[in-house]
């Protein structure tokens, strides 16, 4: 197979065999976030619909996303960066609940390599940790990720939670993962929020939001 398309195969594969030397010659052809973007992101898409319909047994899935983060951290020190912080403070957390991290941890990267501090504070995180860890970093916005339908409403309960606290005008959220929708968020969750809510569709998105923000 072409050098991209073995790649992409690999996540499918979840074989991780090889593949640092395919990234290094990956990077010979193109930047490393493109190889995320072009192709690691498509094996793992192909991944959740093999898994959706059933062809793929979910250990098989975890494989994948272990090459999945094998490849983003081996690609990373490789990534141009402004490490130097200083232009807002983001927390990121994954909701209760829910364990898929890869995407928040993507959002991490791109935002903390455009000149922002990130607070991540991991998976499976409930909405008092959230609070926690938000008010002693002295964060600008709280980000929190979900892949899992029931995470969306866990994301509506911690909105709540955080009116009920007085909140909601200290901190912007933005949201993302696969079961949100840009309708659900800035239409039915605004309604909910007394603060700012966005949904970012993918981690660039994120860094665009952050880029509003703080300006
Ligand atoms: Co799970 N899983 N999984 N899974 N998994 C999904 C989400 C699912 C859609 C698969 C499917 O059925 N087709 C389905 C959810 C269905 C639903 O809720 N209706 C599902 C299920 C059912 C489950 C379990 C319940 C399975 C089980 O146990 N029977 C279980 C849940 C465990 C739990 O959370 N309590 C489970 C477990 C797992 C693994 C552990 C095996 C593994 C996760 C490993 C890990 O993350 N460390 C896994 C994986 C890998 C997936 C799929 C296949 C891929 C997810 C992924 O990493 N995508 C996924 C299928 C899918 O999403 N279609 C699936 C790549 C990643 C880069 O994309 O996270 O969407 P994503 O991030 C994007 C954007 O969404 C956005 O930016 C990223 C791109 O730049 N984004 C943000 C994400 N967060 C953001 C936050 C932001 C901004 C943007 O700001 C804060």
């Amino acid at each position: 197979l072409p050098l991209f398309e073995r790649l992409q195969k690999r996540i499918i594969d979840g074989e991780r065999n090889g593949l640092e030397e395919d990234l290094e010659a990956g990077m010979q052809e193109k930047a490393p976030l493109a190889i995320i973007n072009e192709d690691l992101l498509g094996g793992m898409k192909v991944v959740g619909d093999l898994f959706g319909s059933g062809q793929m047994q979910l250990p098989f899935v975890l494989q994948s996303a272990e090459v999945m983060k094998a490849a983003v951290a081996y690609l990373e020190p490789h990534m141009e960066k402004d490490d130097s912080g200083g232009k807002g403070k983001l927390l990121l957390a994954t909701v209760k609940g829910d364990v898929h991290d890869i995407g928040k941890n993507l959002v991490d990267i791109i935002v903390s390599n455009n000149g922002y501090d990130v607070v991540n504070i991991g998976i499976k995180q409930p909405i008092n940790a959230i609070i926690e860890a938000a008010e002693e970093h002295k964060v600008d916005a709280i980000g929190m990720s979900g892949l899992l339908v029931k995470s969306t409403v866990i994301m509506k309960d911690n909105l709540q939670e955080m009116n009920s606290r007085g909140l909601a005008e200290k901190y912007p959220v933005m949201l993302g993962g696969a079961a949100l929708t840009r309708t659900f968020v800035e239409q039915d969750l605004d309604e909910v929020y007394e603060g700012d809510v966005r949904y970012a569709k993918d981690a660039f998105e994120g860094l665009h939001l952050m880029d509003r923000l703080m300006a």
